[in-house]
């Protein structure tokens, strides 16, 4: 998963935990949240009924499929980036016939392989090339898909979850990667009433605690550390200056933990800030697309107006 802090995402998880610690506010970079067991947890909160974001989604791109078909043209490849188990990428798939090639791109290869096995067999006229990578860092796309149009697909919000310049340098590789004659369909979290979001990202005790908590069982496991679960608790805050939710869980009581040799303090109350959730405007994510060399062709909303999808180009006759 991405990340905000890149001081953190690189180190292992060991250090990456230790220095984390020694910032303040505390820090644990969100790529570590999802582990295997993350991961699961994660999917329990997507299908809560509290978070908005797939559904609000999938009724974009229901919505907007054919025209995004109609603007790719024939013979095009879709390259989905953190593809997991292709799911939401089917909308697509069923609603562009002309589509010529899925190349879905995620780190966890057996998810990969075994989706493309799930999506080849659906969709036997589609040419299936699955690309084992973290979208994170350099990767190549294959030389075939320079033959036709190039339709990237970073569903989610997950762009969200990077600081606004790391998502400007994020759209810029993107932008190289997927090359001169491409488009780009980006999910993208809008700013609303803190209320609203407030509820999506607080859930007491749901599948948002348990996703968030298990940052300590995965300490315990892997880092030796002793720490119980009871003694924290999960928030979600809204900053309304950097427009963002800042998901944290904090100490009940004084504690201290050792990683990497180190001791640390873990005050009563002070956050461990684990993950940002950005939420832009239209215009606002319009704007940050265009410094990154993008052109917006649509950006369309769920009827509630909660989420957004951009259609990106980076054509120069668009
Ligand atoms: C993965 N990412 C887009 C989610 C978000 O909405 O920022 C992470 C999340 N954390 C708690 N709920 C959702």
């Amino acid at each position: 998963m991405f990340d905000d802090e890149p001081n953190l995402a690189d180190l292992d998880f060991e250090r990456s935990v230790a220095n984390g610690l020694s910032l303040r506010p505390r820090r644990i970079a969100s790529k570590w949240l999802y582990d295997d067991t993350g991961a699961a947890l994660f999917e329990d909160i997507v299908a809560s009924s509290g978070y908005y974001v797939p559904r609000a989604e999938l009724e974009i791109l229901d919505t907007n499929a054919r025209e995004i078909g109609q603007t790719l043209g024939d013979g095009g490849s879709l390259v989905e980036l953190g593809s997991g188990a292709s799911t939401k990428v089917r909308r697509l798939l069923d609603a562009i016939p002309g589509l010529k090639r899925y190349v879905p791109v995620e780190i966890s290869e057996a998810q990969l392989l075994e989706a493309a096995a799930t999506i080849r067999r659906d969709y036997p006229a589609l040419e299936v090339i699955p690309i084992a990578a973290d979208f994170t860092k350099d990767f190549d796309l294959p030389d075939v898909i320079d033959a036709g149009p190039v339709l990237g697909f970073f569903p989610g919000s997950t762009l969200c979850n990077l600081l606004p310049t790391n998502s400007e340098t994020f759209l810029r590789r993107m932008h190289k990667l997927l090359g001169e004659n491409s488009f780009f369909l980006v999910g993208v979290d809008l700013d609303k009433d803190p209320d609203v979001l407030l509820a999506a990202y607080n859930e007491p005790g749901g599948a948002i605690w348990d996703f968030n908590l298990n940052i300590l069982e995965r300490m315990n496991r892997e880092l030796g550390t002793s720490l119980d679960i009871a003694d924290f608790r999960h928030e979600a805050t809204y900053n309304s200056d950097l427009r963002r939710i800042e998901a944290a869980i904090y100490p009940l009581r004084d504690l201290s933990v050792q990683v990497a040799g180190q001791a640390i303090d873990l005050p009563a109350g002070q956050p461990i800030v684990l993950e940002y959730s950005h939420k832009y405007t239209l215009d606002a994510f319009a704007a940050l697309a265009s410094r990154a060399g993008w052109q917006t062709l649509n950006a369309w909303t769920d009827n509630k107006r909660l989420f957004s999808v951009h259609f990106l180009t980076n054509r120069s006759q668009a």
